[in-house]
């Protein structure tokens, strides 16, 4: 087996991340090759001819390479499926359906917070990074809609979205990190999850990646 996941040179993709935490969730052996996108390399032959879509994350897996993070992740879900590989999605049918909700909700809704509180301050020193605006008034309102969310999904009694984790919960937290790690203070439920998602084993590895400097001299 040979499967390559191309991701950037920064480390900061959230969906780079969802398909990195996947791969090692599922116990695979995976190479990373990393694309600069500041450079613009995406636009690259080399790279374009293996993403549709000019953009990481790409799986290659042989034949195959696949963009888009959501597809890479079920296509990863059915190729190695369990009981041979854990799961990364809930065995049943109705906690897939909401898992596949939340992944597809964090993808295409609150494009104001992923804005405003850009991945590179849950990922990076915060010194080399410019002070941050206060949330807009949009801001706000797509935080406290996350905050909302999260709330009505998590159980009262703490844990994750469902009995098992799953990659949703990767995913959820990633959209309560960019509160968290810029000064939002997040309901104690919430605030306990973000955490305990953020000390996953796999979520470490991608978060202790070196990266080069935000700014090019
Ligand atoms: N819907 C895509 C989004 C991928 C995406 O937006 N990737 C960004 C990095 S976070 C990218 O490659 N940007 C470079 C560009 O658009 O040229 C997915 O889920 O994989």
């Amino acid at each position: 087996m040979s499967l390559i996941l191309y991701g950037n040179e920064m480390w900061d993709s959230p969906y780079v991340l969802s398909c990195f935490v996947a791969l090692r969730e599922k116990g695979l052996p995976f190479e990373t090759r990393l694309v600069d996108l500041r450079r613009g390399a995406q636009h690259e032959p080399a790279y374009a001819g293996l993403s549709l879509t000019s953009r990481v994350p790409a799986l290659v897996d042989g034949e195959l390479s696949l963009s888009e993070s959501s597809a890479i992740i079920e296509y990863l879900e059915e190729k190695f499926s369990a009981p041979t590989h854990p799961r990364v999605l809930p065995a049943d049918l109705r906690e897939r359906a909401r898992a596949r909700q939340v992944m597809a909700w964090v993808r295409s809704d609150l494009g104001t917070l992923r804005e405003e509180r850009s991945s590179d301050y849950v990922f990076f020193d915060h010194q080399g990074l410019p002070t941050l605006a206060p949330l807009t008034s949009a801001g706000k309102r797509a935080a406290e809609k996350v905050v909302a969310v999260a709330d009505r999904l998590l159980p009262a009694g703490g844990g994750g979205l469902f009995r098992a984790w799953c990659i949703a919960d990767t995913d959820l937290a990633m959209m309560l990190w960019r509160l968290s790690r810029t000064g939002y203070e997040l309901p104690a439920k919430l605030r306990v999850f973000a955490d305990a998602e953020w000390a996953r084993p796999a979520v470490r590895e991608f978060a202790n990646q070196p990266r080069p400097p935000l700014h090019r001299s």
